[in-house]
């Protein structure tokens, strides 16, 4: 496979309106021109998305057919993963540990699940009063415009898109401006896999100008969107407009909680997991550590120490654990908050520095700030980098109360040896996906989505079918 540079709209590679360069983060040297969808062509991506979708050739499509298509898809992805994972690297920062072993791996195990589902949508038969047969049909939405962050650039792309073709909709992805060269790799497999021109449509593109023309296009049944929560807000008011559906999956400062009975070794190594994989830039983040008073002290001692020997470094080196992060931009949001959590009188105890690395790039050493209570901002705004807030807590209740103290709700975890204690704090937190002695857990077949302002709708798992169709009713009149 090539770079590619222009966008796939209807089968065909085409100049955009305008250009933009995307970065390496961790050299900040220019890997490509990329070309940038403007309000012309979000309209003629979504023309011919419509046109393919009506098309007697999708609709009528056999269902084991569209499942056939998202397998060869996963098995183009599986061919071609090293070249996907390396781009992945260069565009994103991230380890290439994490982009061969964890991105690109799951973007092919949920391409297969989903193609699992195609042939798999039923409806019901419902038992109404009267002389009638009443059944329901699950039918596509129609076009869907997906719009992708930068922190999985084809992971969280392959969570929409895959639902989206197995129950039989047009898509139209736009990927982020940060990172938009894997979702082009994608379209060209998919065109290779043989799945209709006009079916998926790669428009990469700034937010302000391509995402708004893509959500504003009155033709666009669908928004499915990851993001900021301050984006997605935008996105839903100017979804408003149509209405058209919507589903957001936004922001969190998910509680990572660890009570005195824990295995307190396994705990670290999960606290650390929790902030660090991903450089901190995972929107299920453990960025608050939560710890009981009896063995904090334990605790953030085994912690920071093993947080400062973490290196940061070159993401190509298959060893490095932590890479750059995606951008100038957000290498000084998180130095920002760093900051912010010493003015608020947080105690340092690891990194909180920038990364030298070849003298170049936007690399933030693993940081731990600890003594940090509810009210500073390092515990209640998403960082979105190598930062930890470590609090203090005493008890279930205490800790249930703290974990919540926060707008988001998207997932938490939990580490202790008593069964009754980890299933009542599974109950009572508010989050949408809960982790008991593990954390950053993910599967093709588990719902992933937000509570709160962690935003609505569901990726992954079966739930996710239901984002992607619409139920019609028919009512058939038997005498
Ligand atoms: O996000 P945006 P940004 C958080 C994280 C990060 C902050 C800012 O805290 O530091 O957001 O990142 C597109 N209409 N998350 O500014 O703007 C944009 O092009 C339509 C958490 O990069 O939300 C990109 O494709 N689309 C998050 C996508 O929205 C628009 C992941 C996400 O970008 C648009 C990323 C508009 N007006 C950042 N403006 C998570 N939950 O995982 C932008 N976009």
């Amino acid at each position: 496979m090539e770079l590619r540079t222009k966008l796939l709209i209807g089968g065909e590679w085409v100049a955009g309106s305008s250009r933009f360069q995307t970065l390496n983060p961790a050299t900040e040297e220019t890997i490509a021109e990329v070309e940038e969808a403007g309000a012309g062509e979000v309209d003629l991506a979504v023309r011919s998305a419509r046109e393919a979708f009506e098309s007697p050739k999708w609709r009528h499509m056999d269902p084991h057919r569209r499942a056939a298509l998202l397998w060869t898809l996963a098995d183009l992805v599986e061919r071609n993963a090293e070249f996907i994972a390396a781009t992945e690297t260069r565009d994103n920062g991230k380890p290439l540990f994490e982009s061969s072993k964890v991105d690109i791996p799951f973007v092919v195990a949920n391409l297969r699940y989903f193609a699992g589902w195609a042939d798999k949508l039923t409806g019901d038969v419902i038992p109404v009063s009267g002389g009638f047969l009443n059944y329901t049909l699950r039918e596509p939405i129609g076009v869907i415009g997906a719009i992708v962050p930068w922190n999985f650039p084809l992971n969280i792309a392959s969570w929409k898109l895959a639902p989206a073709l197995a129950c039989g909709n047009a898509v139209i992805l736009k990927p982020a401006e940060q990172t938009p060269l894997t979702a082009l790799l994608l379209g060209e497999l998919a065109l290779e896999a043989g799945f209709p021109p006009g079916i998926l449509n790669v428009i990469p593109g700034r937010g302000p100008i391509t995402g708004q023309a893509l959500v504003e296009h009155p033709d666009v049944d669908k928004i499915c969107f990851t993001g900021s929560t301050s984006t997605g807000r935008l996105v839903m008011r100017t979804a408003a407009e149509g209405p058209k559906k919507v589903s957001l999956e936004l922001g969190g400062k998910s509680p990572n909680v660890v009570f005195a009975d824990a295995d307190l070794d396994a705990a670290v190594r999960g606290a650390l997991t929790g902030i660090f994989y991903g450089k901190g830039e995972v929107c299920a983040a453990g960025s608050r550590l939560l710890v009981e008073r009896s063995v904090h002290d334990e605790l953030v001692e085994k912690l920071a120490s093993k947080a400062s020997s973490m290196s940061v470094g070159d993401p190509t080196d298959p060893k490095t654990r932590i890479g750059a992060l995606v951008s100038a931009e957000q290498r000084d949001k998180v130095l920002g908050y760093i900051e912010a959590g010493h003015q608020d009188g947080a105690k340092l105890v690891a990194g909180g520095n920038q990364a030298d690395v070849n003298g170049r790039g936007y690399f933030v050493e693993a940081t731990v700030f600890d003594a940090v209570d509810s009210s500073m901002r390092i515990a209640r705004e998403e960082i979105f980098g190598p930062v930890l807030a470590t609090l203090t807590f005493d008890g279930l209740e205490d800790a249930v109360d703290i974990a919540n103290r926060t707008i988001y709700g998207l997932a938490a975890g939990v580490w202790t040896r008593d069964v009754g204690k980890a299933h009542r704090f599974a109950r009572d937190v508010q989050a949408g996906t809960v982790w008991v002695n593990t954390y950053n857990r993910y599967d093709p077949a588990s719902p992933f989505g937000g509570f709160k302002q962690s935003g609505f709708g569901r990726d992954l798992g079966e739930i996710a079918l239901q984002e992607y169709t619409q139920t019609k009713s028919v009512w058939v009149a038997l005498d």
